[in-house]
């Protein structure tokens, strides 16, 4: 049993007694362990069109889905950029997320897909199988990363944040509930 599969299985153990803790004691709507999970987040940030307000993620064992829903996601912006981090945490051991997705959210953007150590990148960009497209009909982004792209993780859970510098002066911020927050565990089963 190598290094990962050790701490894959500390995982699986200390994730089904939170689990169970939480669905007793709060009945939350999206439960702890599943291969799917979708958080809310309210018009909190309504000074821009892309205030987030909802994120899906699906995690199998080929890959991991993230969606974000926002106000309005428009082609272009007569005004400043905005943009969003989608940071993921697939190792409970090492605190914090290991990964972050970095992209504009008007058309034609780049984004990238970063390692991160303390919120912070490190080193270049991630040549792994990845991809985002954003649906401005819907006005949903959507981010694929390969399993072994992230390290083939039995888990994973998400912290989103949309900037918007529509004006410069006064950047819009709106992360998917509290700053620097996680949704819950979305395992491959
Ligand atoms: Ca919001
Ligand atoms: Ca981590």
């Amino acid at each position: 049993m190598n290094r990962r599969t050790r701490a894959t299985r500390r995982l699986s153990t200390r994730m089904l007694a939170t689990g169970a803790l939480v669905a007793s004691a709060l009945a939350v709507a999206a439960p702890a362990l599943a291969d799917r999970a979708e958080v809310k987040d309210p018009a909190d940030a309504t000074a821009s069109l892309t205030d987030i307000r909802k994120v899906v993620i699906d995690h199998s064992p080929q890959r991991l889905l993230v969606k974000v829903r926002f106000t309005d996601l428009r082609r272009s912006s007569d005004g400043g950029p905005s943009g969003i981090g989608i940071f993921l945490d697939t190792d409970p051991d090492q605190a914090g997320p290991e990964f972050k997705l970095a992209s504009g959210l008007q058309s034609g953007t780049d984004y990238q897909l970063l390692r991160v150590q303390d919120w912070k990148i490190v080193g270049e960009p991630l040549s792994c199988r990845h991809h985002l497209a954003l649906d401005f009909a819907d006005d949903v982004l959507r981010f694929r990363a390969g399993h072994a792209c992230l390290g083939a993780p039995d888990a994973a859970r998400v912290a989103v944040k949309m900037t918007d510098m529509y004006d410069g002066s006064h950047p819009v911020v709106d992360w998917l509930g509290e700053r620097r927050s996680f949704t819950g565990w979305v395992t491959t089963d």
